[in-house]
C-alpha cells in the first residue's frame, strides 16, 4: 500500500533537516518502506483537506490505505510497529526501546523546545537575557542526565531502535545552539545517527525539496 507523507513545501530552515518530516522520512527509510511526499504551504495546512488530516494544522502526516496518522512519536511507533529494524524482537528489550521514544519526546525534548521558542520568540523582551540562562540550564540537566546514561554505549539500549532515531532527532534541533559541544559522548552518538545510510537518504530527500535539487540516488 502507498504510504505518503506531507512536508513543508519550503521549510524555513531552508533544508537542515529540523522540519519532523524529516523524522519520518528517516524511520521509513531504516525499515525500507518507499513512500510518497505531499508538500503543502503554510496556508493549505490550515485548510479543511489538511485539517481533516491533521487537526492542529501541521505537518508530518502519514498516510497508507485507510489510515491517517498525525504526530511523529504516533507515526515512527507506527512504522517501527508495522515493519521490522526499528524495534527488537523480545518483549522487554521492545518495551524499553518504546520507553525511550516517549523519553525522547516528553522528557528531553520539552525543555529543548522551550530553549528554541525563547531564543526565536523573546529576544526582545526586557527579562530576555535574565530568562535564557534558566531555560538552558533546564536542557542541560536533562543533557547532563542522558549523556551520563548513555556513557560509552553506541546506543541506548542495544542495537539502535525507535527511541535512539528519535532522541537523535531531538537533539539535533540543538546543534545550532552549541550546546551539545560540550557533551562529547551525545555529540559522538548524534553523529552516528548521522552517518546511518538511512538517515543520509532521509536528509538529502529532505534538502532536494528546500533546495530544488533532485536528490541523489
Ligand atoms: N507534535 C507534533 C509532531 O511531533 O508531529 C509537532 C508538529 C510540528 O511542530 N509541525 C511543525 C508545523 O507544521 C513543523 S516541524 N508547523 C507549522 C504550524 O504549526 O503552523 C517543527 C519545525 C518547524 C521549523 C523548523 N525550522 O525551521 O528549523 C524546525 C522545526
Amino acid at each position: 500500500m502507498t504510504i505518503t507523507i506531507t512536508a513543508f513545501e519550503r521549510s524555513p530552515d531552508g533544508g537542515k533537516g529540523l522540519a519532523r518530516d524529516t523524522r519520518v522520512r528517516w524511520a521509513l527509510e531504516e525499515v525500507g518502506q518507499a513512500y510518497k511526499v505531499r508538500l503543502v504551504s503554510f496556508r493549505a495546512m490550515k485548510e479543511p483537506a489538511h485539517l481533516s488530516l491533521h487537526p492542529f494544522g501541521q505537518i508530518p502526516t502519514y498516510e497508507e490505505g485507510d489510515l491517517a496518522l498525525f504526530e511523529t512519536g504516533a507515526i515512527v511507533f507506527h512504522i517501527a510497529q508495522r515493519h521490522a529494524g526499528l524495534l527488537p524482537d523480545e518483549a522487554n528489550a521492545r518495551a524499553r526501546a518504546i520507553t525511550w521514544l516517549f523519553a525522547a519526546l516528553n522528557t528531553v525534548e520539552p525543555p529543548i523546545l522551550e530553549f528554541g521558542n525563547a531564543r526565536l520568540l523573546e529576544q526582545d523582551k526586557p527579562w530576555y537575557a535574565e530568562r535564557l540562562p534558566l531555560v538552558a540550564d533546564r536542557v542541560r540537566n536533562r543533557l547532563d542526565q542522558l549523556a551520563a546514561r548513555l556513557g560509552d554505549a553506541e546506543w541506548l539500549d542495544g542495537p539502535f531502535s525507535a527511541g535512539d532515531l528519535m532522541m537523535v532527532s531531538v537533539l539535533l534541533s540543538l546543534r545550532l545552539s552549541g550546546i551539545l559541544n560540550g557533551y562529547p559522548n551525545l555529540a559522538a552518538y548524534v553523529a552516528r545517527a548521522e552517518a546511518r545510510p538511512a538517515y543520509q537518504r532521509a536528509f538529502a530527500a529532505q534538502l532536494a525539496v528546500n533546495t530544488g535539487t533532485p536528490a541523489a540516488g
